[in-house]
């Protein structure tokens, strides 16, 4: 969080993680898409040839005011793909709030519980309390035939105390759920320290 006091500014960070091919970026795609251009900025996004994030994707919101303070709702999403570890990290640094994107098919639950882990021992090595860093869970790809159920899901990456959201990032079902709680916590968890 960064409160810029002569523009009565604040910078409010939310993190996309999850592993690779989970829909980080259709997230913030579908975001882009449907909210009204007044209020979000372009969608930075750096990708390979083929799609994949490369670094990082990016945008920013403008939302009502906290405390008469105008928050700037940044959204990053980090690269699943394994090999981009050190991208990861530096992407989470001083975020305000994490979305976890999980894969629900049945054959992504390896990668989910590697890429939670990632996260966690990141977290922590950046100096930060896992479990004091606002989080919800949002179980993506509910459409695909082998999709299992979030609560499943929450058992396997053993994270009882977070709010999982079900998703299908395609046709933007869960997007604005998943971002109205992200952004609940974290704005809670922000007034506490005001
Ligand atoms: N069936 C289905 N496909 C989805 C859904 N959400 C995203 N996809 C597809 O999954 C693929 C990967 O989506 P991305 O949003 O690029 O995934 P990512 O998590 O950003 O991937 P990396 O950048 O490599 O980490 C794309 O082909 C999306 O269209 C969904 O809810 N259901
Ligand atoms: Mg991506």
């Amino acid at each position: 969080m960064f409160i810029n006091w002569q523009l009565r500014q604040i910078n409010i960070k939310i993190v996309y993680y999850g592993p690779s091919l989970s829909g980080k970026t259709t997230n913030l795609e579908q975001i882009h898409q449907k909210i009204d251009p007044g209020k979000r900025g372009e969608l930075i996004s750096l990708k390979t040839y083929a799609d994949r994030t490369l670094y990082f994707d990016f945008l920013q919101l403008e939302l009502g005011k906290i405390n008469g303070l105008t928050p700037k709702i940044q959204l990053y999403t980090v690269p699943g793909q394994t090999f981009y570890e050190a991208s990861r990290k530096l992407v989470l640094k001083g975020a305000d709030g994490v979305v976890f994107v999980a894969d629900s098919g049945s054959n992504r639950m390896d990668d989910n519980i590697e890429s939670w882990k990632d996260m966690s021992k990141q977290i922590e090595s950046l100096g930060v309390e896992l479990a004091k860093l606002p989080m919800i869970i949002q179980c993506n790809k509910q459409d695909l035939p082998n999709a299992l159920p979030p609560d499943m899901l929450k058992n396997m990456l053993n994270c009882p105390e977070y709010m999982v959201i079900p998703a299908i990032a395609i046709n933007t079902v869960g997007i604005f759920e998943t971002l109205k709680a992200i952004i609940t916590v974290v704005v809670t968890d922000i007034q506490k320290q005001l």
